[in-house]
């Protein structure tokens, strides 16, 4: 997992009045997030964040789906060391969080799976009323390995994590933004003005006061246990029949069956 080259063609990039847009632009418009896609995503994230001219990123996907979790056919072929050891989550995305630069997702459709824990992974989360969100990943015999065990929890607290994870529901857009795995959400048409307004009232403040602030609010929640026990745990999965059956039976189209 070494020598990933970024897809950047999958990638839409531009800027106005500050504000960094970033669009998940795959053939596939589910946005199936393979490791490719995801360093893509990183190093557009990091440009912006690099360039003192931008003081807000918003990460959109497409009409029908921020993104629908990881790309499955890729996800098979990996094992617990490919996981772990590789660091290929650390290589994905990991970092993301550590970008100073405030990011807000607008979801459009699905974020599932790696595709909602990539929205977890932005600072403030915008959703259009179309939006299924959740976390399905047990239904494929493994669990939400980017981080979203411990960013779901943070962000909703220990109940309603337990309940959206393990019974990997699609979540509407009501139920999300009543437990705060939204902050916001509108009509279809109004998610980008939405973000962009968020965006303005960010950018008018401190940018030195923001990134000092979002260091301090992760520095609260961080749990490098909590981490590493996910990734220790995620990287287990791959050594299950549950995950073999799980993952097949979504790409062969058909129901798992689980012993
Ligand atoms: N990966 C790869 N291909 C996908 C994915 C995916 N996640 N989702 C859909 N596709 C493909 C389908 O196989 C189908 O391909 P084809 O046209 O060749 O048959 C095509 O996209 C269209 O999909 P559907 O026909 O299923 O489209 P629908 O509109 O009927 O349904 C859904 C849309 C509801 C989004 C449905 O596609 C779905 O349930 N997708 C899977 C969602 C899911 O389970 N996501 C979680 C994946 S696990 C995960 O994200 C783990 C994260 C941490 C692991 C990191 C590991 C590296």
């Amino acid at each position: 997992m070494n020598n990933i080259i970024p897809k950047t063609e999958w990638i839409k990039t531009w800027s106005e009045n500050g504000v960094g847009w970033i669009q998940l632009n795959h053939e596939n418009k589910l946005n199936p997030l393979s490791a490719s896609f995801i360093l893509a995503i990183k190093d557009a994230a990091k440009r912006f964040d690099n360039d003192p001219s931008i003081g807000c990123i918003v990460l959109i996907g497409s009409e029908k789906a921020f993104a629908a979790g990881a790309d499955l056919k890729e996800m098979i072929k990996l094992n617990y060391a490919s996981v772990t050891e590789s660091r290929y989550i650390e290589n994905g995305w990991l970092d993301i969080p550590k970008i100073q630069t405030p990011i807000i997702a607008g979801v459009k459709g699905y974020a599932l799976g790696g595709g909602l824990e990539l929205a977890l992974s932005a600072h403030i989360r915008v959703a259009s009323k179309n939006s299924k969100l959740g976390l399905p990943e047990v239904s494929l015999g493994v669990i939400p390995g980017y981080g979203g065990t411990q960013r779901l929890t943070n962000l909703v607290g220990k109940g309603r994590a337990m309940e959206y994870i393990l019974t990997a529901k699609m979540i509407g857009v009501e139920d999300a933004k009543y437990s705060g795995l939204i902050n916001e959400y509108c009509e279809l048409e109004e998610l980008l003005p939405t973000c962009e307004n968020i965006a303005k009232k960010i950018i008018k403040n401190s940018p030195r006061a923001i990134s000092k602030a979002i260091k301090c609010i992760n520095a609260s929640l961080k749990n490098e246990r909590g981490f590493e026990t996910e990734i220790e745990e995620f990287g287990k999965c791959f050594q299950t029949d549950d995950f073999v059956e799980g993952t097949t039976a979504f790409l062969e189209k058909r129901k798992p069956k689980y012993n």
